[in-house]
């Protein structure tokens, strides 16, 4: 019988057909799915019919790999800097720095955090970063351009006696006047070279300046300087936000010596008050008088350090309760020779004068030498009195033949008055050199405890621990 081929679908169409074969060619396919048409061969004017079911697969997906990321070059400034990166990727990659300052510090499918650290030299650097697909060649780069520091050169700005504020400050020539003017046109990173001399003002500090006196203006440096301090009878005053340092002064009024500010190599009268900051390498020259005064307070973590210490009390002829020569609410005195002179008077309340006075917590009294005398009184003088505070008091010699410390010089004694540690040398003058250095056989030799030692250096400039045990004391032997 004869019959006909009829397909579903167009993309089939009948290129052939005999009694006995039927040719039928199917078209490519485009799309990405499969597609599916049936033939029909249908009897001729009957109903007899087959059908033939062409399933055909859809075209391949070709992809093609791809790694996009966006910025990809950044500039960033000197300071440590965090970078964001966009990336648009159909593979999976790596985030490969070449430079060691770039890291990764977050990594998903769609988004990189890198860290930049910061640039300490003053040149630019540049680094690169490549998105690498994983088992594959497609490749995404970044790169990465990072300022240098900018420097500014520190001036210097000089003052003398006979200078004039209308100058520009810039040479000894051209100096200025006043160091109340130098502070005024200093900028942070600011020297200010004071000549000997005097100077009758009162000034406040600038954050980050360092105030150099002592010059006789033939020095190149400040290492150059002899020991001749330049005077300032007045007042100074800080409120510092940055390292301050004042140097080579002797300031007769004294002040308060607060956060951030550093006094070094001067010498310190009157009234003096360490708060927060730090004195090194200076003299301190205090005295009390008959009434309530704390002629050199430390206190909110002041400190101390390698400095001469010469504070007297006395109490005369006046009764009155408190004489503290020194009082302490939460200092550090290092490295220090102690000495000065009490003075308790004739009268029934003398024994209220002390050298020490302890309140809160948080007092140390380390690598001290004491070498106060006690002299007069009805009653004796004492040493220390910290019955409303707490002190740790180690490595300390007490030259035991000048001073009456009401406390025992003992560890057991010092425990039982609130003495948080203690530890302390109380020893002969014979065994020690005129300038306090440990004679070769002091029993202060190599005897302290390395664990509360804060300083690198002594009173005198030598290593602070020698021989591997430092010393009892402020002056470490070579011993
Ligand atoms: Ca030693």
């Amino acid at each position: 019988m004869e019959f006909d081929v009829t397909p579903s679908e167009t993309w089939i169409t009948v290129t052939q057909k005999t009694a006995t074969s039927v040719t039928l060619l199917a078209q490519a396919n485009t799309a990405t799915t499969a597609r599916s048409s049936t033939v029909t061969f249908k009897q001729r004017d009957g109903v007899a019919t087959a059908t033939l079911t062409v399933n055909q697969a859809g075209a391949q997906i070709v992809v093609t790999p791809s790694i996009q990321i966006l910025p990809v070059s950044k500039e960033i400034g000197a300071d440590a800097e965090s970078v964001n990166v966009t990336v648009t990727a159909n593979v999976e990659f790596d985030v490969i720095p070449n430079v060691e300052w770039i890291t990764v510090t977050q990594e998903t499918a769609t988004n990189v955090t890198l860290q930049a650290l910061e640039n300490t030299a003053t040149t630019t650097r540049s680094g690169t970063v490549t998105f690498k697909q994983k088992g594959g060649a497609v490749t995404a780069t970044l790169t990465v351009n990072q300022a240098g520091k900018v420097v500014v050169e520190p001036a210097i700005i000089y003052v003398t006696p006979a200078g004039n504020d209308f100058n520009d400050g810039k040479s000894w020539n051209n100096a200025v006047k006043t160091i109340t003017y130098a502070m005024f046109i200093a900028k942070a990173g600011d020297q200010v070279w004071v000549q000997e001399g005097s100077y009758s003002e009162s000034f406040s500090m600038k954050s980050g300046v360092s105030l150099y006196g002592g010059f006789d203006r033939s020095e190149n440096s400040i290492d150059d300087r002899g020991t001749t301090r330049s005077v300032i009878p007045g007042d100074f005053f800080d409120y510092l936000t940055a390292p301050t340092l004042i140097d080579g002064f002797v300031l007769l009024r004294g002040g308060t010596v607060s956060n951030n500010l550093t006094v070094n190599n001067c010498e310190l009268n009157r009234a003096l008050r360490v708060e927060a900051g730090t004195v090194t390498y200076s003299t301190i020259k205090t005295s009390g008088g008959s009434y309530s005064s704390d002629n050199l307070e430390i206190s909110s973590g002041g400190q101390i350090l390698n400095c001469r210490i010469e504070a007297s009390g006395s109490q005369s002829s006046v009764p009155y309760p408190y004489v503290n020569a020194i009082t302490m609410n939460g200092g550090r005195i290092e490295g220090c020779i102690m000495s000065g002179v009490l003075y308790s008077g004739s009268v029934d309340w003398g024994y209220l004068v002390y050298y020490i006075r302890c309140r809160g917590s948080n007092n140390y009294i380390v690598n001290c030498t004491f070498d106060v005398i006690r002299t007069g009184g009805f009653y004796p003088s004492h040493g220390f009195w910290n019955g409303d505070g707490s002190l740790t008091f180690f490595n300390n010699i007490v030259l035991h033949q000048e001073i009456g410390f009401s406390v025992p010089n003992n560890v057991g004694s010092l425990s039982g008055n609130n003495f948080t540690e203690a530890d302390v040398f109380s020893i002969d003058h014979f065994f020690l050199n005129d300038d306090l250095s440990p004679k070769s056989n002091s029993p202060a030799v190599n005897a302290g405890n390395n664990n509360y030692v804060t300083l690198d250096k002594d009173i005198n400039g030598n290593p602070r621990i020698q021989n591997g045990t430092v010393d009892a004391g402020a002056i470490e032997s070579g011993y």
